[in-house]
């Protein structure tokens, strides 16, 4: 979803009804269009502004691009895949993964493809929802937003960047035409995706000045290839890949008390990683430089064996005086040390919590999405709907976000919810359902309490987790599995609904 109009030649096309439209096509969006398909549904569209489905794993394509859930965990427990090479997967198998997946389940007629939505409003007398794309105008009775919390890229707001004259590209939309051997690189930032990018490209450039604002924890990759008796296990013996999966799941869910209870517990966590930052980094200055200042957790915690070894080679430098200023062919840094440079690479993360996309989606009473989050903040109910949103919809909406284990296992709890709230509309001859106002308060007044306590909101970092208002409106504060359980059906009673009686809007239920 965007805010611009990139195709002006949509005038003369009649608009389309769907009863279901979903908008986006990642894990999220196309396991739910799945999913309506094995409801028996066919009335129903995906928009996806993408030239394929994949989402985030089509588009961050960038040089080392790999996941750091574990692959067998990583995938959806409706379509495991036996033949994962290694422990945990690169981008271009987890792509492959998605699209064999849409394949196998005959969606892809469903979706139209290059179709950028540039607006969804609310037209309240005929409870529908009114669409307009690149591809033309769509009318939906129920929306479905599954554009994801990472697909706008956020562009650092330092100043000069717009005259910088070299090449310059976002990590999540990685220019392949430009070849950076034997180039003066810059990357600036040091999240998950600068992470993988810098050991991946510091063999091949000239020089590359690594621009560290925070410096992340990191932790051990236990990664490594599948052994051919391992693939043939877990292909031909009953449940072992099941196995394997629910131990993966078990392990990582033991982070939960650790990162959302008890914080002091990460302590743990934090020996480890001091101990593979003194092994891995011999120079004292650059020791000092990547050791973190906030308790590990904070912000997402990292893994990587190859980029501590990255910043020590001759050919790498980590600046963390600040930049100060872009020029035509440099970065200036606050000490007024200035470093010319051929390309920059900006790995600055994404707008997660002021996304874009919230401005193109008008809800009941005339605000768009973007109005509402700014007066209270990104707040939902069980991430999935947001009042004043009647009849609407969230895959990965407020506060679902993980950082120690698969948002697959997340989505497909928003995927029962959503798909039972279909099936409940249906079976009671609703026209429209909204979330009770008070409900989500509620709601969010118990998560805030969790979230609290949490290592996220007291350990001493800023992250993209907090909105403006100080509030973490992204992540779940409890074990996924306790999502799971307050997903399993939709509880109509904590919606307010009207009955599809022509257009006599009755009340069958509220606050
Ligand atoms: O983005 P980030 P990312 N000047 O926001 C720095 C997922 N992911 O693309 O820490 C200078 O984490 C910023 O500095 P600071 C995963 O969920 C998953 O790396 O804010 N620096 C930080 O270092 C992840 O959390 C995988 O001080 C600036 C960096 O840029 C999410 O994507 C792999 C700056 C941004 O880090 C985002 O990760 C990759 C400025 N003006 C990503 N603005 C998997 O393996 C920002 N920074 C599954």
């Amino acid at each position: 979803m965007s805010r611009k109009v990139t195709d002006k030649a949509v005038g003369d096309r009649p608009t389309r009804h769907a009863r279901t439209i979903v908008i986006g096509s990642g894990f999220a969006g196309l396991g739910l269009a799945i999913r309506l398909g094995q409801q028996g549904r066919t009335d129903y569209l995906v928009l996806e502004r993408g030239n394929d489905v994949g989402g985030t794993w089509r588009d961050n394509t960038y040089p080392g691009a790999a996941c750091d859930v574990p692959s067998h965990l990583y995938s959806y427990s409706f379509a495991l895949n036996p033949d994962w090479s290694r422990s945990f997967s690169k981008q271009g198998e987890i792509y492959q993964y998605i699209r064999s997946v849409a394949e196998r389940h005959r969606v892809l007629d469903k979706h139209i493809f290059d179709c950028d939505v540039t607006s969804v409003r609310w037209n309240a007398d005929d409870a529908r929802w009114e669409i307009s794309s690149s591809k033309g105008e769509f009318t939906a009775d129920t929306v479905v937003s599954a554009v994801g919390g990472l697909c706008e890229p956020a562009l650092p707001d330092i100043k000069g960047i717009n005259t910088f004259e070299g090449e310059t590209f976002h990590s999540a939309r990685w220019n392949h035409e430009i070849d950076l051997t034997g180039k003066r690189v810059a990357v600036i930032g040091t999240g998950a995706s600068a992470i993988q990018i810098v050991p991946a490209i510091a063999p091949q450039v000239a020089h590359l000045d690594v621009y560290q604002r925070t410096a992340p924890w990191l932790l051990p990759r236990m990664d490594r290839p599948y052994t051919l008796p391992e693939r043939l296990a877990f292909k031909h013996i009953p449940g072992f890949q099941r196995l394997s999966r629910a131990a993966i799941y078990a392990a990582r869910e033991t982070q939960v008390v650790g990162l959302a209870k008890v914080p002091a517990l990460m302590r743990g966590f934090e020996l480890l990683a001091k101990a593979k930052l003194r092994y891995e980094v011999r120079d004292a200055e650059l020791r000092k430089k990547v050791t973190p200042d906030f308790r590990i957790g904070c912000k997402r915690m990292l893994i990587s064996n190859n980029y501590y070894p990255a910043l020590s080679r001759p050919n790498v430098d980590l600046v963390t005086e600040g930049i100060a200023e872009i020029r035509a062919n440099s970065i200036v840094t606050k000490d007024g040390t200035e470093r010319e440079i051929d390309a920059l690479i900006v790995a600055t993360g994404f707008h997660v919590t002021d996304s874009p996309t919230y401005e193109a989606i008008t809800g009941k009473d005339g605000r768009t999405l973007s109005e509402v989050f700014d007066e209270i903040g990104q707040q939902g109910y069980k991430g999935a709907s947001i009042a004043n949103f009647p009849n609407m919809f969230f895959l990965v909406g407020p506060n679902v976000g993980l950082g120690h284990t698969s948002m697959v296992y997340m989505i497909e709890s928003q995927i029962n919810y959503i798909a039972d709230a279909l099936a409940t509309v249906d079976e009671m001859g609703l026209r429209t359902v909204e979330v009770r106002k008070d409900v989500q308060d509620a709601y969010n007044r118990d998560l805030q309490a969790k979230l609290g306590k949490s290592v996220w909101n007291t350990g001493g970092c800023a992250s993209w987790y907090l909105d403006k208002h100080g509030n973490n409106t992204t992540l779940w504060p409890d074990f996924t599995f306790e999502f799971r359980r307050l997903t399993k059906t939709f509880d109509v009673d904590a919606y307010q609904t009207t009955a599809a009686s022509h257009n006599d809007l009755k009340v069958v239920a509220a606050p």
